[in-house]
């Protein structure tokens, strides 16, 4: 098991030996998994070129270290804890050694299908054990997962699975999420009329609902779980062999198929799981993120799974049947650490108190946050109601890329302070670099966040596009792992991170680019060009406003026309991408060399009509007060 801090000085301590041994630190820590042969060299790393990797030639199977590493001690020891969307159907738990059983058999299944190593497996499945099972038998056999969220639509999925090069698709008949119903085969026979790659479907049947079936390319799981063995030989995987894509959004129109390996992530996420949520044996974890994003990889399954804690796993959402699910969920399972986002806590909050009163929340002993800023209400809020006031909040900042938590409190062990992720984790460097490049020394400064040393989470490469990793992440600060986040820094060395600098927003905490966005309304036949911008929202963090030229307005008038875009980017995208604001303008604001000026645009979303700062590169600036006409129409 990972060495895990427990006082201050002990965080001191790990940190300093952290920077100044990182190589001693990590060998630690890599030594209490379980290898096939150890590594002969900890790190080679150059973030010019940019090449990084950890544990060079160790050879391991992350799921020996999740299934045989704890079946001796654990077997009978919940590893999940299956919540379904409807409070009265009965809950599944399954033992590690019963989950062991479920992955040895669909990794045999997978082999049956002509799975081998280094293959793609495209996942679209529903908040179901089935999700778990798939990503760790893939894992098991060294076939690549590639998880994509449900709420996706057939277009993006597609897209996807072609980036990937899927040979197969595991899906289900469709999903339960609060009243409604995701019929997620149909939306797979529709991507897949586009995706030559793959030749197998399995589809787990969940909802029961009537779907269509492909003879030869489609088999229900049931049918072909029911005579597959439990034995399945882990496949012996190099340290840098990729574990799993994951497809993000970045700031142009495609999604960027984030790669993490099998050694570094898998020591890298448990390690941080342990620390951060401070978990102990017994203690019951509960994660609400989405397993098809990176925090339910990291901290639903990959973390917890390997230091063999007990993690629920919710199928349906915060509000159903009632605003009190998730803290009946808690009190249900009794759970000890709980981990949100900022804008599930705030729309219950936005429920009011009387969900949460007369709830026993007493089991809970560390609260989490993540995937966006948190606001001081918020952060009260959750600290006051839930927390009752002695739980304490770690506001954990981290990305797709990062693999897991780099930024946070180590809960009970570093003193917290509303709306700070606070101070790096130990194995974690970051700088703060001002737009010129260089690294801001003082203690109290604002700039850009930068990481100046690599960590073994870290994403390696972007799937087939190793220059487009270089482009993102390393060549905006030579030398430097650029996160696209804003931060400041206060007078203790704390950090607050401000949210993106560049044109990446984040609705809900679901990450998404103002190019596809923009890309899908200009899919419309009547639209000429569009400029998409987050303004602050509420609930949402941040909110989507397109402002968007049209050719000729159409008889039907503004209002079909808007809904006609709506229905375009839920179709293109996800029903998460609709803009909450459709504007439409005569032009966009532009420079004499073509581009946008999204800075103006932003501050007009914002409901600020002055003080843009230069203008003096506009084309026309009788655009600017057109726009802010139109607004106050
Ligand atoms: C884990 C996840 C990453 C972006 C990141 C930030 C924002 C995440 C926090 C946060 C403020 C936080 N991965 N972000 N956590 N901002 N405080 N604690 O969300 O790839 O989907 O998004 O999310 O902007 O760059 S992600």
């Amino acid at each position: 098991m990972v060495p895990k801090i427990t006082t201050p000085s002990g965080y001191l301590h790990e940190y300093q030996k952290s920077v100044s041994n990182p190589i001693g630190f990590w060998n630690n820590v890599a030594d209490t998994f379980y290898w096939h042969k150890r590594w002969e060299k900890t790190l080679e790393w150059d973030f010019k070129k940019p090449e990084v990797k950890w544990f060079i030639n160790g050879k391991l199977n992350i799921t020996e270290n999740i299934f045989e590493r704890h079946l001796f001690l654990r077997g009978d020891q919940p590893a999940i804890i299956w919540e379904p969307n409807d409070p009265e159907e009965p809950e599944k738990v399954y033992t590690y050694k019963e989950l062991y059983d479920e992955v040895n058999k669909f990794a045999n299944v997978l082999k049956s299908k002509g799975i081998k190593k280094g293959d793609r497996v495209a996942i679209y499945l529903p908040m179901v054990p089935e999700l778990v099972i798939t990503m760790l038998a893939c894992a098991r056999i060294g076939a690549i997962h590639s998880v994509v969220f449900a709420g996706f639509s057939a277009n993006a999925l597609a897209e996807r699975i072609n980036d990937a090069g899927a040979k197969m698709l595991i899906t289900a008949d469709g999903g339960f999420r609060g009243e409604k119903i995701i019929e997620l085969k149909k939306t797979s026979d529709e991507a897949l009329e586009s995706c030559e790659s793959v030749e197998t479907v399995i589809v787990v049947k969940r909802t029961g609902q009537e779907i269509s079936f492909e003879e030869g390319r489609d088999f229900w799981w049931d049918n072909l779980m029911k005579d597959a063995g439990t034995e399945c030989k882990a496949e012996v995987m190099d340290s840098e062999e990729p574990l799993f894509i994951l497809y993000t959004s970045g700031s142009t129109g495609k999604p960027k198929g984030v790669v993490h390996t099998s050694g570094g992530y898998m020591v890298y996420t448990a390690y941080t799981f342990k620390n951060v949520f401070q978990y102990s044996n017994g203690d019951v974890y509960f994660c609400a993120a989405d397993i098809g994003w990176i925090t339910g990889h990291s901290y639903i399954v990959y973390g917890p799974l390997l230091e063999g804690a007990t993690s629920v796993m919710f199928e349906g959402i915060p509000t159903y049947p009632t605003p009190k699910r998730y803290w009946e969920i808690i009190d249900k399972y009794q759970v000890n650490q709980f981990y949100t986002s900022p804008t599930a806590i705030r729309s219950l909050m936005a429920k009011g108190q009387k969900w949460v009163e007369y709830i026993n929340l007493k089991s809970l002993r560390v609260l989490g946050s993540v995937g966006e800023p948190i606001n001081e209400e918020a952060w009260h809020w959750y600290h006051d109601h839930i927390g009752n006031g002695r739980c304490p909040i770690v506001d954990t900042w981290w990305q797709t890329e990062t693999g897991g938590i780099m930024i946070s409190p180590i809960a009970g062990v570093i003193p917290t302070k509303p709306t700070f992720a606070t101070l790096p984790l130990p194995g974690v460097q970051p700088v703060i670099l001002d737009n010129d490049g260089n690294v801001m020394c003082q203690k109290s400064v604002e700039g850009n966040l930068c990481i100046k040393f690599p960590w073994p989470g870290m994403a390696r490469t972007l799937w087939g596009d190793h220059d487009r990793y270089k482009q993102s992440y390393f060549s905006r600060f030579e030398g430097y792992y650029f996160t696209g986040d804003g931060v400041k820094r206060d007078e203790d060395g704390y950090y607050r991170i401000l949210g993106r600098i560049d044109d990446v927003i984040n609705v809900s905490g679901h990450r998404l680019g103002t190019a596809e966005i923009e890309n899908a309304i200009n899919e419309h036949p009547l639209i000429s060009e569009s400029a998409v911008v987050g303004f602050p929202h509420p609930i949402k963090g941040q909110g989507i406003y397109a402002y968007v030229v049209c050719t000729d307005m159409p008889d039907a008038g503004e209002e079909e026309l808007k809904k006609s875009i709506l229905k375009a980017v839920s179709k293109i995208i996800s029903p998460i991408a609709k803009p909450d604001k459709i504007q439409f303008v005569k032009a966009l604001p532009k420079t004499r060399s073509g581009k946008i000026m999204r800075r103006i645009l932003r501050k007009i979303a914002e409901g600020e009509y002055s003080s843009f700062g230069d203008t003096s590169t506009l084309t026309d600036p009788t655009v600017v007060d057109d726009i802010i006409k139109g607004v106050k129409e």
